[in-house]
């Protein structure tokens, strides 16, 4: 099968990228690395086909998407506080990037297309866990963007027949998150505090909770939305069902890590939702999905993976001041 990832060089995408490699599909990705990183393909680029360019762009797309047969449409400006920061780029690259990817997959005619929804999108519905019929009341801009996306979904199957899945992701987290900008995922960001024995911040009290759901588990409800039948126009859940505190995700890094860091509580965030769950009856039952890892192990693969990069990141640093310490001798001979 031809597979189309837009944001296929990010987190999520390029996980799910090395799946559809690994099963043998024939895979394109757009992306614009803006957010994605060149390096998380590195492995599979002589396997796949990388297009560097913005679905914001819809001649890009068309191109992008010539001969597909899945979209996985991945490609966003992530972070609820950028969007508050910045609503028209979130809204562009979200909205109107969303929009240029289902034309284009109507005019191609392509099977399916699979987009990443949020949990973002229950925003202020006070009741736990969420579930996909209770009505979407983002209080973020990225939120707003996320559910629009969903809603367009919808439309294009009613309009023109194009078959769409949403996938609300809650929280993902995992290998090549990145963890160097202000808007990174917050275990990209207290995984590095402890690999760097710098305090990890937390907005709030700590006490806000998250089901947070380890990468792998996104890839295998990827996977099953392309694939299964009879889903098409629906929205699904996609978490682990359980929530836990940003208090208790530092305890456990100190558990595992050994390390007695203290935390550093600093003003809420703007946009912040309190607590989040998911109920994934809907995907157990229609997708066949099933949580593949639970938080405390995807979290150790997690710390032991930014452990080695760091690791390997020392080591490129030290090997290119050796190289320009021995070149230095030379040049002053000339
Ligand atoms: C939202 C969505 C998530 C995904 C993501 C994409 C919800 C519930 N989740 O994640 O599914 O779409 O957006 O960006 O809406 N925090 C700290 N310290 C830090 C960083 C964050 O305390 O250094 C807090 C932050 O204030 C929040 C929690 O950690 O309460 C999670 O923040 P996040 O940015 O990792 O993810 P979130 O929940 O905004």
């Amino acid at each position: 099968m031809r597979y189309l990832v837009t944001g296929g060089a990010g987190f999520i995408g390029s996980n799910t990228v090395d799946e559809l490699v690994q099963r043998g599909h024939s895979v394109v990705v757009l992306d614009d690395l803006s957010g994605g990183k060149d390096e998380n393909l590195a492995e599979i680029r002589n396997k796949i086909t990388i297009i560097k360019g913005s679905i914001t762009d819809i001649e890009t797309v068309r191109k992008a998407m010539h001969e597909a047969e899945y979209v996985l449409h991945l490609g966003a400006r992530t972070s609820v506080p950028r969007s508050v920061k910045d609503p028209l780029e979130t809204n562009r690259i979200n909205i109107e990037g969303t929009l240029n990817v289902l034309v284009a997959a109507k005019e191609m005619k392509v099977k399916r297309v699979v987009f990443a929804a949020s949990s973002s999108a229950y925003g202020e519905t006070p009741n736990l866990p969420k579930v996909e019929t209770m009505q979407p009341q983002p209080i973020s801009p990225y939120g707003v963007t996320k559910y629009v996306g969903e809603l367009y979904g919808a439309a294009f199957l009613k309009c023109y027949g194009l078959e769409t899945v949403c996938l609300r992701y809650f929280n993902i987290f995992g290998p090549r998150q990145d963890p160097s900008s202000p808007y990174s995922g917050v275990l990209a960001k207290f995984c590095t505090a402890f690999l760097e024995d710098t305090k990890p911040v937390v907005f709030g009290d700590g006490e806000q909770t998250r089901d947070f759901t380890f990468v792998d588990n996104a890839v295998h409800a990827n996977l099953l939305a392309c694939e299964a039948p009879n889903v098409a126009g629906g929205v699904f859940n996609v978490g682990t069902g359980g929530r836990i505190s940003l208090n208790e995700v530092l305890a456990t890094l100190r558990k595992i890590t050994g390390k007695p860091l203290e935390t550093k509580y600093d003003q809420p965030r703007d946009g912040d939702i309190r607590d989040s769950q998911a109920d994934i009856s809907a995907a157990r039952k229609f997708l066949g999905y099933e949580p593949q890892v639970g938080f405390e192990q995807g979290l150790r693969i997690t710390f032991d993976w930014y452990r080695d990069s760091h690791a390997k990141a020392a080591a490129a640093k030290e090997a290119a001041a050796k190289e320009a310490a021995l070149k230095e001798p030379a040049k002053a001979e000339n």
